[in-house]
């Protein structure tokens, strides 16, 4: 994605003071195959609405696939991987995150989790055949697993209804989305004792997000107590994050969990996640069997268009549920 030179890379703004962030070994560890499993993700998404999957059910080889097309991918020519861009939101991006002038050391490829999507045939078009399989694959075995989640959630809640959550990203009508990060390591940075930013502050807008990334560490997440610390990355987990519409969907019950991702300055980082979301149309609100008596919302009522259009209209570390909230 073309290297900075060092006198560049001073005046760069992604650089940050070199805070050393401790490597937190506090991180909820949830086994999907535990009686208890719906326990502990409910009390994982109240205490840090973030916790690490294991026992997961999809299988490593799979995700090892994947990291494979990818990065035979980000390792095109620049201008190979740019016919697959510019990101809109959807395609390749380099660089540049969202409309409003957010940048990391990141390039990246934004799918629309419906594979027919105009934008994802445009960046298969141009790749082998097997990249567009395994993709799909990898989004099936992801959704299926994150159906089951949410399900456990539902019931760790005291849902009567399973589906009370997963009914929206099973929605064939469901905004999901599916992106694939690369970055690239960056030498020069570590002459200078600085941090650089692959991905900048912010929570996900969606219901949830799975994430999986190669061994390269990089990912921190802010703790109740503002805190930044580091997740020790884990290449054959998932790690699950707590979206703005889940913390609304169980009225501020959920927090959705503040995250960033910081550039190695010797390996390169590969994630790809799965972020859920619901149809367009749908209504936004605290779940009604999870509310208490005389229990109101905390919140607006809004659409998820209504919420993405304001999203995309926001910087990135935005708190974007502010506006929504009831004052
Ligand atoms: C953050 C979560 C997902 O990566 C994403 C991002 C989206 C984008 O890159 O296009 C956004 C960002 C994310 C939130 C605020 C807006 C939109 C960039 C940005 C500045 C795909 C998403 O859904 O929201």
């Amino acid at each position: 994605m073309g290297v900075l030179s060092q006198p560049a890379l001073n005046q760069c703004f992604l650089l940050k003071p070199c805070k050393s962030t401790p490597l937190f070994t506090g991180i909820p560890v949830v086994d999907l195959t535990h009686p208890d499993a719906k326990t502990l993700i409910v009390k994982a998404c109240r205490d840090f609405g973030f916790f690490k999957l294991v026992n997961h059910g999809v299988s490593f080889e799979l995700m090892a696939s994947l990291e494979h097309e990818a990065l035979r991918f980000f390792k095109k020519t620049q201008s190979e991987k740019e016919r697959a861009g510019p990101a809109d939101p959807f395609g390749y991006g380099n660089k540049r995150i969202g409309r409003n002038g957010d940048v990391g050391w990141v390039e990246y490829l934004l799918l629309n989790t419906n594979p027919d999507s105009p934008k994802s045939l445009l960046v298969f078009r141009e790749n082998p055949h097997h990249f567009r399989t395994v993709v799909e694959k990898y989004i099936t075995a992801v959704k299926n697993m994150c159906y089951k989640v949410l399900e456990l959630m539902a019931e760790g809640l005291g849902i009567g209804q399973m589906n009370a959550l997963s009914r929206f990203v099973k929605d064939e009508k469901s905004d999901s989305c599916f992106r694939m990060n690369h970055y690239p390591p960056c030498h020069e940075v570590q002459a200078l004792n600085r941090n650089l930013v692959g991905f900048g502050e912010h929570t996900d807008p969606q219901i949830i997000s799975v994430l999986r990334s190669n061994s390269t560490s990089g990912l921190q997440i802010c703790l109740p107590d503002g805190t930044w610390v580091s997740v020790p990355p884990d290449q054959t987990s998932f790690f699950i994050n707590v979206g703005d519409t889940l913390q609304v969907m169980t009225n501020g019950r959920f927090k959705s969990v503040k995250h960033r991702v910081l550039a190695d300055t010797t390996k390169s980082r590969l994630s790809m996640i799965y972020f859920g979301g619901p149809a367009l149309s749908e209504k936004i609100a605290p779940l009604p069997s999870l509310m208490s008596e005389g229990e109101e919302s905390l919140y607006k009522e809004f659409t998820w268009w209504e919420y993405k259009k304001a999203a995309y209209a926001s910087r990135l570390a935005d708190n974007r549920l502010a506006p929504f909230e009831k004052s």
